[in-house]
């Protein structure tokens, strides 16, 4: 706890201010008269400032309370930091590889103190933007996505402790209500804040808006997103929210995170890596026309899936007579029915993944929060022929996701697609 106990924004000064004071933070930096001080947030909620002294570095987050990147006149819980920092710590225990440090909290101040990803490591949408192939990308994903979720979930917790889990996580409703509005609401109707590459896609969110099938099925998401307390899942998981170098991979930035399906988290994964894709026309020029590229990232996206996978079913196996408590050991006894219920538990969370990954596509082309994949793509007529062909992909595959039986599918669908 900080000698700042009231709630005030962040400027440099002050922020030097506070880290002088609070022993958590200056212990890091050694000597605090020579710090260098760069605010960096490029997200669309908080302020992210980088510090550095001469002999160490960290990161302060601060939440204010609005969103940043539509302004005062949206307001929003700043109490997003400490869900943030809480998942942050739990997340990091259960897989310390590929989840920053967390060095300091303030709950006053909505603040967070953390390890500073050091360059090379960048946003992974700027790498896939930049068409830059990261190896260990998918290997890492799958084991982050693999340890968070199954540990958290009643295949590996009591009743009891998930619980108390699911009570405290209650908590951040109004981070669950902003993606219940803007992933799963206003895309389907008309809304201020809507918006899309006009005119050339106004005929494909009108038709958005019109989908009586797609409604249908954007309808059971928006259920389970809201009743299914799954896991402790990060709740936006997009390519955004990953900072990667060659061979390393670290997921930041989980405020939205609350207890519900796995495969909200999944789907963000793989639907960014999707409309990665479907950018990439966009981002091709006479010395690169990013063929070889679009094949990496297709890999990624099957691996990813597939790693993730195995490495989920390992994790159940060695678990079986763990303190889960779905499907107890006197129950599910064999082989035979344990296999049975692996399988059943996966396809089902194979087709909840395709169906939230899609609804995530969706929104960011005729939503309210775009993405950079396409933003960056300044010729608005290109940008929006590789639009449409994600939209395109996206409603299909929310619709028939019951259908598919493995990733190779999605990816042969992707390619029609594309083609
Ligand atoms: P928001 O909650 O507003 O989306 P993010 O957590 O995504 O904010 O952070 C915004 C930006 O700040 C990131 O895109 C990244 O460039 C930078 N950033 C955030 N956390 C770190 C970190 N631990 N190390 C280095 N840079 C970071
Ligand atoms: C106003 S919506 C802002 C979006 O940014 C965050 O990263 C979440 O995805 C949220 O939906
Ligand atoms: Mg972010």
């Amino acid at each position: 706890m900080s000698i700042f106990n009231e709630f005030r924004p962040l400027d440099e000064k002050y922020l030097i201010e506070y880290i002088k004071s609070t022993p958590s933070l200056s212990s890091l930096l050694g000597d605090s008269t020579n710090l260098q001080i760069k605010e960096v947030g490029d997200g669309n909620l908080n302020f992210v400032y980088i510090v550095v002294s001469p002999s160490g570095s960290l990161v302060i987050k601060q939440a204010l309370p609005y969103i940043r990147c539509i302004g005062e006149s949206w307001p929003m819980t700043k109490e997003r930091a400490y869900f943030e920092a809480v998942a942050l710590k739990e997340h990091g225990h259960l897989c310390p590889a590929h989840v920053p440090e967390v060095y300091h909290f303030d709950r006053n101040m909505s603040l967070i103190g953390m390890r500073y990803l050091e360059p090379p490591h960048i946003i992974l949408r700027k790498g896939l933007i930049a068409g830059v192939e990261y190896p260990m990308l998918a290997e890492h994903m799958a084991e982050y996505m693999a340890h968070t979720l199954f540990y958290t979930s009643l295949l590996y917790t009591t009743t009891t402790e998930h619980k108390r889990q699911v009570a405290e996580f209650c908590g951040n409703v109004e981070l669950c209500r902003l993606t219940e509005q803007v992933v799963f609401s206003d895309p389907y109707k008309v809304s201020e804040f809507n918006r899309w590459t006009s005119p050339h896609l106004d005929s494909d969110a009108k038709a958005v808006r019109e989908d009586n099938v797609l409604k249908l099925e954007v309808a059971q998401l928006k259920s389970m997103f809201c009743e299914r307390a799954q896991a402790l899942i990060h709740g936006d998981l997009h390519t955004g929210s990953v900072m990667v170098t060659q061979d390393s991979t670290q997921v930041i930035d989980p405020e939205f995170a609350f207890y519900g399906p796995m495969g909200f988290d999944i789907g963000a994964f793989l639907g960014n890596l999707i409309l990665a894709f479907f950018a990439q026309d966009g981002h091709a020029n006479q010395e690169n026309d990013r063929k070889a590229y679009k094949k990496w990232i297709l890999r990624v996206l099957a691996d990813t899936w597939n790693l993730f996978h195995k490495k989920f079913v390992s994790l159940w196996d060695e678990n079986k007579d763990g303190p889960g408590e779905a499907y107890l050991p006197h129950i599910y006894n064999n082989a035979d029915v344990l296999r049975l219920v692996q399988e059943k538990y996966m396809q089902d969370l194979f087709h909840d993944s395709l169906g939230f990954g899609s609804a995530k596509m969706i929104r960011r082309i005729v939503g309210v929060a775009h993405v950079e994949d396409f933003e960056s793509i300044i010729d608005a007529a290109k940008r929006a022929e590789c639009e449409r062909k994600a939209l395109n992909f996206a409603k299909t595959v929310m619709k028939e996701r019951k259908k598919y039986v493995s990733i190779d599918e999605v990816i042969w669908n992707i390619q029609q697609i594309d083609s």
